[in-house]
């Protein structure tokens, strides 16, 4: 009787998952690890791994409630090996299989493994296509061929004709492909968030929370509060509530950060979908139907459904298109150590500090505090690029490789020489100050250029320009920045680098 084994793993947590297809009931076993390893490759945020565990045994539960034959490995089982390649040999031994499934994983390194499986274990090895991605890797190669640089936005349309998302026949709905410039109102005073989703932790989650506070206590972060959906149904519901609460705002607010609200009017959905809870074009149509119905302006649903089907595939194209090599690029030649306020929100920048702080309660920050506030840091700080990068693969709760290594490398480092953003996303407290209220609550001045008092992202931001000035210059989009620079007279420059030094003797003995 022929049978297969059908590894799943913490991030394919979808019922029509490509390796769960033609899966036999009676015939096949289906494999899900807790495994060392993977918990300990980096050392992820205590709330991602107690997410994941317990996302894992509720999607078990309801593969076999649902009658599939389920070989659950927890991470504290005495047999455990500790590794996915331990735990496929474990369960070889104990049932003869003709093949091994797996779908697409969604890191190189696990990739890597899986391929070395066939000879390892004398079996054949089916790597499927992770077809809950919009566009396959080699559908990507094909689009990327030829060109230098890429860019998001021609990518973005053909995904939108492609699946015919707010199309009005060829033409973009609405006239315009892309509506980012509606997409820029600063927060203002009184401005009402509504609550975020909210999980009850039920006993499968608790037991996750309790072993991951016994096994991984020197990991970053904090357990509790612990808010995220754990199953489909309520992931769903995470959904529908962001469709009712919060997309009609997530346009105009897509770019604000105000203190105390993390969540601001973000969906908060990247956990779901990236570990398979929930569909991304589930997702999209949902929020189509919502401007259809006339429930949210398009400003805030292409908005949205951009991030989707644009940003996140196109950063997953990216990377496999680059890896293994994406991992070592470093055009900026950056090789300052990570400092310890990445850890410990430990620094009078106090927007540096909330979104540390953010980071380390709720394993999230949305994308303006990522982009421009810890990642604009990093960029102007001249951070070594893998520091970076594992920083961002441990602290957030949808971190995995494929989507944090592009998002980093490429857009907050420009560590790939503008392969995937066009120019550096450098700016000053200027920025800051305008989409944030952080600044009135700061030891720093953001209105002060230079001198001990002054917003360290004034004189970081010029002195960034200065130190690239060869390699910088001869980008066009940079022009407005190099013409202004040319025009500083040397008393200027020299105040700007006097601060800089300064500021990182500081920042080393910190
Ligand atoms: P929303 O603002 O509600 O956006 C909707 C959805 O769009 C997200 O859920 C996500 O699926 C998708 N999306 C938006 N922007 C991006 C993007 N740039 N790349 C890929 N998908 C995007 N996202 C991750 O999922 N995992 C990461 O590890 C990750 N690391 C990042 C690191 C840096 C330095 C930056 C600048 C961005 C990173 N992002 C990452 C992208 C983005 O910040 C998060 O997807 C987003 O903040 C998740 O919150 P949300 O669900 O509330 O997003
Ligand atoms: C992130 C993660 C963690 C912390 N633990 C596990 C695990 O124990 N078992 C598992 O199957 N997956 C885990 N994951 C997700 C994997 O790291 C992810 O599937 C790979 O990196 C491929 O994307
Ligand atoms: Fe951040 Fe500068 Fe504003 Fe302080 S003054 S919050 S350091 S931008």
């Amino acid at each position: 009787m022929s049978s297969s084994l059908r590894l799943i793993l913490g991030d394919q947590l979808s019922q029509d998952v490509s390796s769960l297809q033609d899966c036999d009931k009676d015939k096949d076993y289906i494999l899900m690890c807790e495994v060392w390893d993977e918990a300990t490759y980096v050392k992820h945020h205590k709330k991602k791994i107690a997410f994941l565990f317990s996302a894992m045994r509720h999607f078990a539960d309801d593969l076999e409630n649902k009658g599939y034959n389920v070989h659950y490995t927890k991470l504290d089982d005495k047999h455990n090996t500790g590794s996915f390649q331990g735990e496929v040999a474990r369960l070889l031994e104990k049932h003869a299989f003709d093949k091994i499934v797996v779908t697409f994983p969604g890191e190189y390194r696990v990739l890597q493994d899986m391929q070395t499986w066939e000879a390892k274990f004398c079996l054949p090895v089916e790597i499927r296509e992770d077809d809950r991605f919009l566009c396959a890797p080699e559908r990507f190669t094909e689009w990327a061929e030829g060109r230098k640089t890429l860019r998001m936005e021609f990518f973005y349309r053909e995904m939108r004709r492609k699946y015919d998302v707010l199309m009005n026949g060829a033409e973009p709905e609405g006239g315009q492909w892309n509506y980012d410039f509606e997409n820029r109102k600063p927060p203002e005073d009184g401005l009402h968030v509504p609550s975020p989703y909210t999980a009850q932790i039920d006993d499968i989650t608790k037991e996750c929370i309790d072993l991951v506070a016994d096994r991984f206590p020197d990991h970053f972060g904090d357990l509790y509060p612990f808010y995220f959906a754990v199953t489909r149904d309520q992931a769903l519901y995470a959904l529908d509530k962001f469709i009712d609460e919060r997309l009609v705002t997530f346009g105009d607010y897509q770019d604000a950060m105000m203190q105390g609200e993390p969540w601001m009017f973000h969906s908060h959905l990247s956990f779901y979908i990236n570990c398979g809870l929930l569909d991304p074009l589930e997702v999209v149509r949902k929020a189509e139907a919502a401007y259809r119905d006339g429930n949210a302006p398009l400003n805030a649903v292409e908005g949205f459904v951009r991030q989707i089907i644009g940003w996140r595939e196109y950063v997953r194209g990216i990377y496999w298109l680059k890896m293994p090599e994406y991992v070592d690029e470093n055009f900026l030649k950056a090789e300052r150590d990570l400092p310890w306020l990445y850890w410990s929100g430990d620094t009078q920048m106090n927007c540096l500090r909330q979104c540390v702080l953010e980071t380390k309660e709720n394993a999230y920050a949305h994308h303006i505090q990522r982009l421009m506030v810890l990642g604009n840091f990093a960029l102007l700080a001249g951070i070594d690029p893998k520091q970076v990068n594992e920083w961002y693969l441990i602290v957030y709760a949808d971190a995995y490789e494929w989507v944090e290594l592009p998002n980093v490398s490429g857009m907050i480092l420009y560590a790939d020489g503008g392969y995937l953003a066009s120019k550096p996303y450098a700016a000053g407290g200027a920025y800051i100050n305008r989409m944030s209220n952080y600044c009135k609550n700061c030891s720093y001045k953001v209105s002060k250029k230079n001198g001990p008092e002054a917003c360290p992202f004034n004189y970081l931001y010029w002195d960034f320009f200065i130190r690239h000035e060869d390699i910088l210059k001869r980008n066009p989009r940079l022009g407005h920045s190099y013409r202004t620079l040319s025009k500083m007279n040397d008393e200027k420059i020299q105040a700007i680098k006097d601060d800089t030094k300064r500021f990182f003797k500081e920042l080393e003995r910190a």
